[in-house]
């Protein structure tokens, strides 16, 4: 039963038969470059890093998309792009038209593919993000992804702070970059699972908080459903709104013992948790109660699914 006071309800659990399983993630077609003849100031936007304008009259400059970050960038601010030139000096550019996440890029162009992209995020900076582009409407920041058990997510407060893992496949983006995305504005957030006999499963809510390091990390969402879920209910055991995030090194659960310990994972656990996305990659049918990756409303505590991504969306 939802009590009286609650707020609207805007989250679903049900069977999504459009989820694509595998979508190799590949990086779309940015603007890599700009080749440009001084003379007769011509310039021309290219796409990749190799198409170079062999005519000695143009000028290659090429954009610092790789991620790599040469040490001159250093001096930039965090709101500045870093352009490398062809003659590999570096230049600090003022940079607020940049996107600020998966939202902002979708709404500039909806025909974007889901991969990777460069966003600028509030004192951060520039990062790399993984966007969902056609699931759901598209315009998603992917923040999680579980699907082959190829990444340790057994680690530690700073590297849940940092991030970890691989964009194209599994990763924790970080907790100081969710936190600084999700200060933007407000947003919400949809937890898609798929388990080994293919059926899938996600959950979705109209609002998704997380709060800085000195709350640590504590999360919310505003709205409570009327279907138990592992985040917001009053009916299931350890839903984890305003819960604290803990790794097994930093302990901030409300139980005696460590949650991040016993089940494996770095997570907003309560006493402990219901749901373990980032437990151990146990494929299917385990004894290890809890430990896996699990959602017990759906599959229970004894079974570790496949798959799992979570993502967040702006809606204003
Ligand atoms: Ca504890």
């Amino acid at each position: 039963m939802i009590p009286a006071s609650a707020a609207t309800v805007s989250w679903t659990v049900d069977i999504d038969d459009t989820y694509s399983k595998k979508n190799p993630p590949h990086r779309p077609k940015l603007c890599r470059g700009v080749n440009y003849q001084k003379q007769k100031l011509l310039c021309e936007l290219v796409s990749a890093i190799n198409e170079t304008e062999s005519n000695p009259d143009y000028v290659r400059i090429e954009l610092d998309q790789t991620g790599h970050i040469p040490v001159d960038c250093l001096s930039c601010s965090t709101d500045d792009l870093c352009v490398t030139l062809s003659s590999k000096e570096v230049h600090c550019i003022r940079d607020n038209g940049s996107p600020t996440d998966c939202t902002s890029l979708h709404n500039i162009n909806c025909g974007l593919p889901s991969g990777l992209y460069r966003v600028r995020l509030p004192y951060i900076g520039h990062v790399t993000v993984f966007c969902e582009m056609e699931k759901d409407g598209g315009g998603w920041t992917v923040f999680q992804r579980r699907q082959d058990g190829s990444e340790d997510f057994y680690r530690t407060w700073t590297e849940y702070k940092n991030g970890f893992g691989n964009l194209g496949s599994e990763f924790w983006l970080g907790n100081d970059k969710l936190h600084n995305l999700l200060s933007q504005g407000t947003y919400e957030m949809r937890m898609d699972m798929e388990d080994f006999d293919n059926q899938t499963r996600y959950v979705k809510y109209s609002s998704f908080n997380v709060g800085n390091e000195s709350s640590k990390y504590t999360v919310t969402s505003g709205f409570s459903g009327d279907v138990d879920d592992c985040f917001t209910s009053t009916t299931l055991n350890n839903p984890i709104n305003n819960m604290k995030f803990s790794t097994w090194d930093d302990d901030n659960d409300l139980r005696s013992g460590n949650c991040a310990f016993s089940q494996n994972s770095g997570w907003w656990h309560k006493s402990c948790s219901c749901s373990n996305p980032n437990g151990l990659y146990l494929r299917g049918e385990t004894s290890l109660r809890n430990e896996g990756l699990t959602y017990v409303p759906w599959r229970s505590g004894l079974y570790s699914l496949k798959v799992t991504q979570l993502m967040v969306r702006r809606v204003n």
